[in-house]
């Protein structure tokens, strides 16, 4: 099978900003207002990032899935920064409906995640509730994206997820080339763990046509995204994989990681990818 790595000696990083579950009492950093967003996704592009991926907060910092709060973060982060590739999650956050998880896209996002299939939340209040991901609405949601010209970033939890890649390759939602993030690390049930096993395991699902990024939680995610890129594929780091600049030490914000991220791989001779050479690279139109 012919696999597909970046341009040689480059890289792509992206920013994972905020999430749905990271709090400021959890890292008093973590971007939750349009404002904060914009300012750290300036940040972290001059550190080196690409892609921002967002997740929209209400006023308390509750995740929320309403267009007019992603079109004030859009408008934010534009004011910011006219560059960066933004995405918006389709992952939402725990109590958010499948609509909602969808509002995002009528803003036609340049990017967006896309979950490939479900999982179970087993810890916290919860627990008991799956982060639904069945193969109908993932099709509902890449119609949605060919047809505003969002670029997905599939989001592969297990080697299982590739089946539904697969499933929208055949059923032409998606336009070449592919990108697919494996996602390492996750505690929830039917997640396999961060390690360059499992990074290695998953390559070898990789669909032809698709470019590789990984996404590693907590302290796996500094070791295991470098690995990524050194075999050819991008890194995502961010508070939201990742509240820890180091072991016991909070991340001072996103851009500290994305700097270290960005240093670490000018050592490995990998120039990080600008936003244009993402775009023309993914084919992401400019918004
Ligand atoms: N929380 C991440 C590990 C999404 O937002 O759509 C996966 C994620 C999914 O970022
Ligand atoms: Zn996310």
């Amino acid at each position: 099978m012919a696999r597909m790595t970046l341009p040689n000696g480059k890289t792509i990083i992206t920013a994972s900003l905020n999430g749905a579950f990271v709090t400021k009492d959890m890292n008093p950093n973590t971007p939750e207002q349009p404002a904060e967003i914009a300012q750290a996704a300036l940040e972290c592009y001059n550190a080196g990032a690409a892609v921002v991926h967002i997740h929209a907060r209400d006023e308390k910092g509750k995740p929320t899935g309403t267009k007019e709060k992603f079109d004030e973060i859009h408008q934010a982060v534009r004011g910011k920064c006219k560059e960066v590739i933004i995405q918006f999650s389709t992952g939402g956050g725990a109590e958010l409906s499948l609509e909602e998880r969808m509002a995002c896209l009528e803003m036609k996002p340049e990017m967006a995640s896309l979950n490939m299939g479900t999982l179970m939340r087993q810890t916290g209040p919860t627990a008991g509730q799956p982060f639904s991901n069945m193969t109908k609405d993932i099709e509902a949601w890449a119609t949605k994206m060919l047809e505003n010209g969002t670029k997905p970033e599939m989001e592969c939890y297990s080697q299982s997820m590739f089946r539904d890649v697969e499933n929208l390759i055949k059923k032409n939602l998606l336009k070449p080339p592919y990108y697919c993030s494996f996602v390492l690390g996750m505690i929830h049930q039917g997640a396999i763990p961060a390690n360059p096993d499992t990074l290695m395991s998953m390559r070898d699902f990789l669909p032809e046509g698709s470019y590789f990024n990984t996404i590693a939680t907590s302290v796996a995610q500094l070791p295991v995204t470098t690995m990524s890129m050194i075999l050819g594929g991008a890194a995502r780091v961010g508070l939201e994989d990742n509240i820890y600049y180091s072991r016991g030490e909070l991340a001072k914000s996103n851009a500290q990681l994305i700097e270290r991220t960005a240093r670490i791989a000018k050592e490995l001779n990998l120039e990080p990818m600008t936003p244009a050479e993402v775009r023309e690279l993914l084919g992401v139109e400019h918004r």
